[in-house]
């Protein structure tokens, strides 16, 4: 990237952070965009951007002066009318997103959570014991994906029919955060029908009458939200919590593939396994970038975001800026991830981030009890997603443990 200035002495990057040369591997970019400074200007869609990790996480939790309401893509809910009606989480502001919010972060927290692990832990080994029929199989496919398809929308309480729509509609939901190009183009086909099924899933007689979905439904009960509110909060479970933990979960598989040494000290310490999965989203970032909108003219490392602009936060060179990380690009296990900004930081951070790190601590205890050692077996192929970093195939070979 050659970065020029500005008139108003702003660094500018022409570089497409959605093209496929950066999607395959952003990690190049992301350097570069450290490098320029604290805010640059993104000439090709006119935005602005934070690339290291104080302002990254500094606009995170000031959601007064960057907010979410005007979406937390590229499109300005300002000026463009939203191709869905807007989450009530994800896309809001205090003081409209503090109900859902609360509603939701106790239905999907630890404490509820508790009821789940038993049962999900069992179900993971059942998995892994099923697949280490095989000792060379895909890794992204029948265990990243599965593993969360299989717990899930069971949790949440959606019938059987049609779960295969789960994925593509989440795939397509983020890459429109992104700009209109080709891989919006290619979801635009089936976007009514996925939506129209993902919406029809969130009626309260669809859903069981146990699980997040009846939770949810029951918080409108008490007048903690509104009847209203309820299928567009069920909505967000189906939109935001298949893909990404299936992304998380392939991160942290690629990871262990590729740092024999690691999967060692996991399988001898199993107690690491969360530990993992938050390093491997430090590490991959699959939600890669969020954007935010000015409220007002703000003040980023000296230079000026004019208000109602919009400025691309990428997560993913914030968790590998060596201004914050010693060594960013390792996956070790010995260091604390724990400030990463993959879930985000501040008032939105990820609701659903303590049913992840359980999926994911199920899933890596299976595989740390049942295999000796794990290994790429062949070309890995990414999927590319406008704001997902994300595997489309990971081939691996294991040595079962005796
Ligand atoms: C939502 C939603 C959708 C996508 C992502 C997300 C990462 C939330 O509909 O609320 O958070």
């Amino acid at each position: 990237m050659t970065t020029t200035l500005t008139p108003s002495d702003l660094p500018t990057s022409a570089v497409d952070p959605f093209s496929h040369e950066v999607l395959e591997d952003p990690t190049g970019f992301q350097a570069e965009l450290r490098d320029a400074g604290p805010l640059v200007h993104l000439s090709r869609y006119d935005v602005f951007a934070m690339g290291r990790y104080e302002q990254v996480h500094a606009a995170l939790i000031d959601w007064q002066s960057f907010q979410s309401g005007a979406g937390v893509g590229l499109s300005n809910f300002r000026f463009e009318k939203p191709w869905r009606p807007p989450s009530l989480l994800l896309e809001a502001d205090p003081p409209r997103h503090d109900a859902p919010r609360a509603v939701l972060s106790k239905i999907l927290g630890p404490l509820a959570l508790r009821k789940l692990r038993e049962h999900w832990m069992a179900d993971a080994d059942r998995l892994v014991a099923r697949v280490l029929a095989e000792t060379e199989f895909d890794a992204a496919r029948d265990l990243a994906a599965a593993f969360p398809l299989r717990v899930f929308p069971d949790a949440v309480g959606i019938p059987q029919e049609g779960r295969e729509n789960l994925l593509p509609y989440g795939d397509h939901l983020f890459n429109a955060f992104g700009p209109p190009n080709d891989l919006v183009e290619q979801g635009n086909g089936r976007v009514a029908e996925l939506s129209g099924w993902v919406n029809a899933q969130c009626a309260r007689d669809v859903l069981a009458p146990t699980g997040f979905g009846a939770d949810i439904w029951a918080a409108a009960d008490r007048g903690d939200i509104t009847f209203e509110q309820a299928p567009l909060v069920v909505r967000s479970l189906l939109s935001a919590g298949v893909d990404t933990t299936v992304h998380g979960l392939a991160a942290v598989l690629y990871a262990f593939a590729t740092h024999p040494d690691q999967w060692q000290r996991l399988r001898r310490e199993p107690t690491l396994a969360r530990v993992a999965f938050d390093e491997a989203v430090r590490w991959e970032s699959p939600v890669q970038t969020f954007f935010r909108t000015a409220t007002t003219d703000i003040e980023v490392g000296g230079k000026t975001v004019p208000d109602g602009r919009k400025i691309l936060m990428f997560l993913g060179a914030a968790n590998r800026d060596p201004r914050r990380w010693e060594n960013p690009d390792a996956f070790d296990l010995s260091r604390d991830p724990s400030a990463h900004v993959g879930f985000g930081m501040g008032l939105h951070q990820c609701v659903g981030q303590h049913i992840a790190r359980l999926e994911a601590e199920a899933l890596l205890v299976a595989l740390a009890r049942r295999v000796e050692t794990i290994e790429l077996a062949g070309a890995t192929r990414r999927h590319h997603n406008n704001t997902l970093r994300a595997w489309e195939s990971l081939p691996v070979r294991v040595r079962p443990a005796r």
